[in-house]
This record gives C-alpha cells, sequence and structure tokens, in this order.
C-alpha cells in the first residue's frame, strides 16, 4: 500500500470528470444568479413577487446542492480512480439521471410552480394552498429521486470497489491500523475520504428516498398520511448528510493536490485515521440540530444535536488544517490559482464552521435558528470552502496538473472572489444579528441595507465565478491530456 500520494501514473481527466465539471459548472452560474435575482427582490431594487421569489429559492437551494454533490463526485472519482477499478459506465449514468432529474425539476418549478423549498417538508407539497398543483410537486420529488438513485448506484460502485482492493470497508477506514497498532499508516487519505461519504452518504439516500416515496403516495393517496415529525426526522437527516458530505469529498482535491506541488506525502497516520473515523459516526447523529425548535422531540436527541455538532465537523477539519500547513510550511511552494483557492477553501471551511456551532448552541439556536444567520454560516462553509476547492480542481486540470504562474485576470478574480466573497456572507450574517428572518421575500425598509450592499457583493462574485468557470471550459483539451 502507498503512502505517497503524489507517485500518480496519470493525471489527465477522463472525459466524464470533464462533463461532471461543466455541468456544475454552467449550473452554478445560473443558481449563483438566481440567488443574486432573491438577494435584489429582498433589496427592492427589483420585482419579481413572492411566489417567482420562492420558486427561485427552491431552484437555488436544491440546485446548489446538486451543484455541490456534482463537483464533489468528480473529484473524488477522479483520484480514487488511483487506487480502485471504478465504472466509467455507472459514473456517466449517474451524470444522465442527475441531468434528467434537473429537467423534472425545473419543469416542475418554472412550468408547475412548485415551491415548496428544496428541504420539501411534509405536509407542504400537497398542501399548496392553490399555487401549484399535485403534478408539480411530484415531478419536482421525482427529479429528487432520480438524482438520489444516480448518487446511490455510484456509491455502490466505490463501494464494490473498495472492497474488492482492501477487503472491506473496515480495512478502507484503516481500522486495523487505528485499533490494531498493524502498521503505521492507513490507505490514502483518498480512499479512506471516499469510504466515510459512501458509508453516511449510502444511509442518507436510502432515507431520503424512503420519504419521498411515501410522499409521492399521499400526495395522491391523502388518506395515507405520514408522521410529520418523523417526515421532517428523515428529510433532514437526508439533507444534512447529503449537503455534509459533499465536503468530505471535495477535500479530496487538498489531500492529492497539496502533496503533489510541494512533494511531500501526505500520510493516513492515526490521528487522520481517527478522525474520519469519529466524522463517519457523528456527521449521522449530528442532524437533531436542525430541529431544536421542535418541541415534541425527544429532549435527549435535541442534547445529542447540540452535544455533536460542538465535536462533529472538528476532527476532519482540525486534522486537514494541521496537515495542509505542515505539508506546506518551508516546502518552497509556488502559488498559483489551484493551491491558493485550496488554501482559501481551508480557510472558509473554517471559517464557516464557527456561526455554525453557535448555532448549534440551544439556547442560541432558538433566537437565531430561522434568521439570516443560518444561510451566514452555510454560504461561508459552501461558497468560500467547497465551491472553493472545485475551482481549485477546475484550476489544477485545466494547467494540465501542473504548477503555471496565475496571469492578472485570474488573480484579480481570485481576490475579488475572496474579497466579495466574504462580504456577501458577513451581510447575512450582520442580517442575522439584527433578526433579519431567513426565506422572507420581502424585507423591512430597516434591512434593506444590508440586502442592497449583500447584492453587490454577490455580482461581483458571480463575475469572478464566471471568469473561473470560462477558463476551465477553455482549456478541455489541456484538462483531458495532464501529466504531473
Ligand atoms: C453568488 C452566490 C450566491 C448568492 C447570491 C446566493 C444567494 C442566496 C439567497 C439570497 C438565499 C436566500 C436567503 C434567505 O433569505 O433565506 C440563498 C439560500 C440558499 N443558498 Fe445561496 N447564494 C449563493 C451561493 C450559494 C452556494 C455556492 C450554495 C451552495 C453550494 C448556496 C446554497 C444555498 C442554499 C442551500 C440556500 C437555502 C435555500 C432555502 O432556504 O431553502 N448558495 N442563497
Ligand atoms: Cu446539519
Amino acid at each position: 500500500m502507498s503512502v505517497l500520494t503524489h507517485t500518480s501514473p496519470r493525471a489527465g481527466a477522463t472525459a466524464g470528470v470533464l462533463a461532471y465539471l461543466v455541468s456544475a459548472g454552467a449550473i452554478l452560474l445560473l443558481m449563483m444568479v438566481f440567488g443574486l435575482a432573491m438577494r435584489l427582490e429582498q433589496a427592492q431594487i427589483i420585482s419579481i413577487g413572492a411566489n417567482r421569489f420562492y420558486e427561485l429559492m427552491t431552484l437555488h437551494g436544491i440546485g446548489m446542492v446538486g451543484v455541490a454533490a456534482l463537483g464533489g463526485a468528480a473529484i473524488m472519482w477522479h483520484f480514487l480512480r488511483q487506487y480502485v477499478q471504478l465504472s466509467p459506465a455507472l459514473f456517466i449514468a449517474n451524470l444522465v439521471l442527475f441531468l434528467l432529474g434537473v429537467v423534472l425539476i425545473l419543469v416542475g418549478v418554472l412550468w408547475g410552480k412548485f415551491a415548496g423549498a428544496w428541504t420539501f417538508l411534509y405536509p407542504m407539497p400537497g398542501h399548496s394552498m392553490g399555487v401549484w398543483d399535485n403534478d408539480a410537486a411530484a415531478l419536482f420529488m421525482v427529479g429528487l429521486l432520480l438524482i438520489g438513485t444516480g448518487f446511490l448506484l455510484l456509491y455502490l460502485d466505490v463501494a464494490r470497489a473498495l472492497i474488492g482492493e482492501y477487503g472491506s470497508l473496515a480495512h478502507a477506514l484503516g481500522w486495523p491500523q487505528l485499533f490494531l497498532g498493524k502498521g503505521k499508516y492507513g490507505p490514502p487519505p483518498t480512499v479512506v475520504a471516499s469510504t466515510m461519504v459512501l458509508i453516511v452518504n449510502t444511509i442518507g439516500i436510502v432515507s431520503g428516498a424512503s420519504i419521498l416515496l411515501m410522499m409521492l403516495i399521499n400526495l395522491y393517496f391523502p388518506r395515507f398520511t405520514i408522521d410529520p415529525l418523523l417526515a421532517k426526522n428523515l428529510i433532514y437527516f437526508f439533507g444534512h448528510v447529503f449537503i455534509n458530505a459533499t465536503i468530505y469529498m471535495a477535500v479530496i482535491a487538498v489531500y492529492e493536490i497539496l502533496p503533489r506541488y510541494t512533494q511531500r506525502p501526505w500520510p493516513s497516520n492515526r490521528v487522520f485515521l481517527a478522525a474520519f473515523t469519529a466524522s463517519t459516526v457523528l456527521v449521522i447523529f449530528i442532524y437533531p440540530h436542525h430541529l431544536l425548535m421542535d418541541f415534541a422531540m425527544p429532549r435527549w436527541m435535541l442534547i445529542m444535536g447540540q452535544v455533536i455538532s460542538y465535536l462533529n465537523g472538528l476532527p476532519v477539519l482540525v486534522v486537514t488544517m494541521y496537515g495542509a500547513l505542515t505539508i506546506i510550511y518551508r516546502s518552497g511552494i509556488k502559488w498559483d490559482m489551484a493551491s491558493g483557492l485550496l488554501l482559501l477553501s481551508m480557510f472558509g471551511w473554517a471559517a464557516g464552521v464557527i456561526p455554525a456551532i453557535v448555532d448549534g448552541t440551544i439556547v442560541i439556536n432558538h433566537v437565531m435558528h430561522n434568521t439570516l444567520w443560518v444561510p451566514g454560516h452555510f454560504h461561508t462553509y459552501l461558497l468560500l470552502g467547497m465551491i472553493a476547492m472545485v475551482f481549485g480542481f477546475m484550476y489544477y486540470l485545466a494547467n494540465g496538473s501542473r504548477h503555471v504562474r496565475a496571469g492578472m485576470l485570474d488573480r484579480l478574480s481570485f481576490w475579488a472572489f475572496a474579497a466579495a466573497g466574504m462580504g456577501f456572507t458577513f451581510a447575512f450574517l450582520y442580517g442575522g444579528l439584527s433578526s433579519v428572518p431567513r426565506r422572507y421575500a420581502v424585507h423591512l425598509p430597516e434591512w434593506l441595507a444590508y440586502d442592497r450592499i449583500a447584492s453587490v457583493f454577490a455580482a461581483v462574485v458571480i463575475a469572478a465565478a464566471l471568469v473561473f468557470v470560462v477558463r476551465f471550459a477553455s482549456r478541455l483539451r489541456t484538462a483531458r491530456g495532464g501529466a504531473t
């Protein structure tokens, strides 16, 4: 088993990986524009009306989660392929199902006017007060089911490949090294992270699919009712796990690219293995932090949600930060767009976790939860963390998997993205501090200043993202044939 991760024979991306990234880039830009439109509506600069706002909010929420999953899967698949035999056909099948799902969702929302948010909370999809009909809700939910099915197939293939190579998932997580002291280092970080993601996401997707099926039956046979609290638990379990898994897939870019740049290995020592095993368990039990306001929930579950919220993200975040800093320190690394974006992503991820820990505290949650504080938290770690990792990976491929000095426009876009991204997320956090509710199409005059400043920052973020995506799309040929 190789400890060194920078000795891969081939580094060029397959057409499948490029198709994933081009799709993710295109959908990302569109969803960012929808996000800007929402902010402009709240700022009362444009007026699209509340119904349109909630349609865009639904599309933006689900679309961005999808983009994150697609980008993360591309990173995971690209690097995991060095160690195990993955099926290219299933990889493509997932993309096809994804795009089919996107079409159904777009039709359900833009034509059918479904606007029940990406969290499709029961019983809202079936009780629209005349805004949309059951078929629109069904299109949205079937679209989600298709997307979930695609990812499930992908993860089953990952499981098959990992078990084929390492014997069992426990081995792939490095348990013999962690618990039995067999050798100093476990499987490569990419293998460990992929194993974690496949375990938690398979459970998450199956829960999501089961509640979607129940709700689809309920739409057409309303006598088949569902316990709303059970539904909420299943939905948030699925949602929490699925969006969290995206960052554990994307962080593989950090584990693979920084070692290549610094010519230093990133070994999976015991601390690393322990962090991933801990997170594998914790990410499953943490989701009640979304239900802290539901008084009908058993008290012990809420306390568990609070306590685990403090613990969950930290182990992997800390070992990754520590690993990244030690690997960079005195390595003489030459900075370029890929390594710069990856370093920014570490910062964005860490910064985004802080407001989450604050909000995961029950007494604070009762005041903050339905405010813009929460979008402030997740936009920080998703936009400046997760999406920055995807952009870093795009540059890495676009540069032929080599270090390439960044040009003026790229550099300018980098700093614009970082600065405006922070300004944009701070505007959400400040809104939260001033008790501005989230998911409101109409804002009070006192709140408009935040909305307007945020709109300017959002426009700058979009311009920078456009540069990143166009740069990548124009260098697909280099990305295909890259060499280390
Ligand atoms: C230019 C970039 C972006 C802009 C302008 C933007 C804007 C917005 C706005 C205005 C909202 C609604 C906030 C509210 O009033 O409740 C929102 C919600 C949301 N955004 Fe973004 N966003 C951006 C990037 C992202 C990214 C990169 C992601 C994830 C990868 C993301 C995921 C979400 C999610 C999941 C929601 C929650 C929707 C809901 O409450 O149902 N956004 N965004
Ligand atoms: Cu959560």
